[in-house]
């Protein structure tokens, strides 16, 4: 290798000294919902996409009429990491959202601390089979409701009552494009999964670091 040519990576790159813990949190939801977009978000490195084209065979199959802009779809994973404060990282797993590939996210969902269940207002009903596979899989989740600009605003409370979750699981509303409310729904899940493991309901604890 040419070491002359070799520019080290920006410090980002690397985990912070004062990182002890980690976890994996799964971003699922159903197709075209923003869980690539909340990803690219959030990643503090450049993340990892396996976008393939919609093609006009997936038509019968893949209706996108809520995102007409869109032209690619996840086929495997989005990867990413997040430094959440000093002490802990989240390694951030975005999922492909066509119901063809649930056997796939399922095994990714091994080791998964929490989940970050993501919906669209205009068709929250297709949330419910992600939620349904996600407590099948005894995950913890959160539920974050993107804000599309055309889609229709409800209180959190009127949201709650129409996904109708577990009292404790947390349901708020963020925008995938804006770091800021991204960030405080994944504090609500981080602290939902944390409060889930000191009760007892769920044995998971972030990975400490060695
Ligand atoms: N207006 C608006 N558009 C968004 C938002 N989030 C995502 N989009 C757009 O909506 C489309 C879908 O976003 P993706 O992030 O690819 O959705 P996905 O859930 O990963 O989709 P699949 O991988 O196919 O399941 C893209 O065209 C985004 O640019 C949002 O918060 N507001
Ligand atoms: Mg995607």
């Amino acid at each position: 290798m040419d070491s002359a040519a070799w520019t080290p990576p920006p410090e980002s790159a690397y985990v912070a000294e004062t990182v002890r813990r980690s976890a994996k949190i799964l971003v699922v939801g159903p197709a075209g919902v923003g869980k690539t977009t909340f990803v690219d978000t959030m990643s503090e490195i450049v993340p990892l996409h396996t976008e393939e084209s919609l093609t006009s065979a997936s038509e019968a199959v893949d209706d996108l009429h809520l995102t007409p802009a869109k032209t690619t779809t996840t086929v495997a994973l989005d990867f990413g990491r997040r430094t959440l404060n000093d002490q802990l990282v989240l390694y951030l797993f975005g999922t492909p959202g066509q119901q063809r590939f649930t056997y796939l996210w399922r095994t990714l969902a091994n080791g998964a601390l929490g989940a970050l269940v993501l919906a669209d207002t205009r068709r929250l009903a297709d949330s419910f089979d992600v939620m349904d596979q996600v407590e099948e899989l005894g995950v913890p989740y959160a539920i974050a409701v993107n804000a599309f600009d055309s889609a229709p605003l409800h209180s959190v409370a009127d949201l709650r009552e129409a996904l109708d979750p577990q009292p404790d699981t947390p349901v708020a509303v963020c925008d995938a494009r804006d770091v800021g409310s991204c960030t405080r729904v994944l504090i609500d899940l981080v602290e939902h999964v944390l409060l889930a493991s000191t009760s007892g309901r769920h044995a998971a604890d972030p990975t400490v670091r060695s």
